[in-house]
């Protein structure tokens, strides 16, 4: 039985219905993690990107408390307009969302759980969420990580940012049993830069050993699959100039006393702003990446089925 809630766009019912690739895409990135109007520009780019390497996109989001699972370039447009206006729509707030009939942008746990309900098993996005530099006193560990650890989809992105402590977000995802694949790398990447000396479960060198992998995981059971994809070499940042922004964002979300989901936008914010339009140009170049490699990804995963 579908969710009495959940609302499939009809091109993507078509899809699923005859097994041909499906690749879902978040909109918390579209409402909160970029500036409008790149962030519009940007998600109907991700989207053309997905059908130009072969498969179907559904971008998903809470509208008037309806799951969707596919959104129209209007919806689109409005979610990026709100911006920072849009509930920020994890796990534990989507219980509220749904009853309230509110609306909100999905973090990468609110579309796994989205992306699950439609059948949908590969999902593209720009950034991790993880755990936080200084976890161990504020406990403050990303709704993303037992997310992947319960729910069957896999997340290809470019690692996650260095505003988190990595090390910590792989030895959560090791303890939760979610394997992490380097996609044509042995490192685990962190966002700006191909590097972040952290290695990886397994290197797929293409999408079918990636495919091949998350038919394994699920004939396992449960849960998801990290799927670590680098930015591409021409657009990786110099590291003294995220390190030197992302030292002094988490200075300044320290003096401001932010907290809780709060938390993230503030920072990818701030070291935008404080990296200038080059951050911008490599975040956008990721993700159209991460597209393709997911689109990828889901055509090897309808061939073999
Ligand atoms: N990291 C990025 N860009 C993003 C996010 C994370 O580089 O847009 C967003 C994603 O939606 C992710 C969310 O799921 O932030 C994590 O937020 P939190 O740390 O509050 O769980
Ligand atoms: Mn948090």
């Amino acid at each position: 039985m579908p969710h009495p809630a959940l609302d499939i766009q009809p091109e993507v019912v078509h899809a699923l219905a005859h097994n041909l690739p499906v690749v879902a895409l978040e909109s918390t990135i579209i409402a909160h993690g970029m500036p409008y109007p790149q962030n519009v520009q940007t998600a109907l780019r991700v989207e053309a990107e997905v059908r130009a390497h072969g498969a179907i996109p559904a971008t998903i989001a809470i509208l008037n408390g309806r799951l969707k699972a596919g959104l129209t370039a209007a919806e689109i447009a409005e979610l990026g307009q709100a911006g920072s206006q849009v509930i920020k729509a994890s796990r534990r707030d989507l219980p509220v969302l749904l009853a309230t009939r509110a609306t909100g942008a999905t973090t990468v746990a609110g579309t796994m759980i989205v992306a699950a309900l439609a059948g949908i098993r590969v999902f593209a996005t720009g950034g991790l969420g993880g755990v936080h530099r200084g976890a161990e006193t504020t406990m403050d560990i990303s709704a993303d990580l037992p997310e992947l650890a319960q729910t069957p989809v896999a997340v290809v992105c470019a690692g996650a940012k260095s505003i988190l402590d990595l090390a910590l977000t792989l030895e959560y995802l090791e303890t939760h049993g979610v394997p992490v694949l380097g996609f044509q790398t042995d490192e685990f990447p962190a966002f700006f830069t191909r590097e972040s000396g952290l290695g990886v479960d397994a290197r797929c060198d293409t999408p079918e050993q990636v495919a091949a992998i998350l038919r394994a995981r699920w004939s396992l059971g449960h849960g998801g699959v990290v799927v670590a994809n680098p930015i591409p070499h021409a657009l990786a940042m110099p590291r003294a100039v995220i390190d030197a922004a992302t030292a002094q964002a988490l200075n300044e979300a320290r003096e401001k006393g932010i907290v809780g989901k709060a938390v993230t936008p503030f920072l990818l914010a701030r070291v935008n702003q404080l990296t200038g339009g080059d951050s911008l140009t490599a975040n956008i170049g990721l993700v159209l990446n991460n597209a393709a490699v997911a689109a990828a990804v889901a055509v090897a995963l309808s061939r073999a089925a």
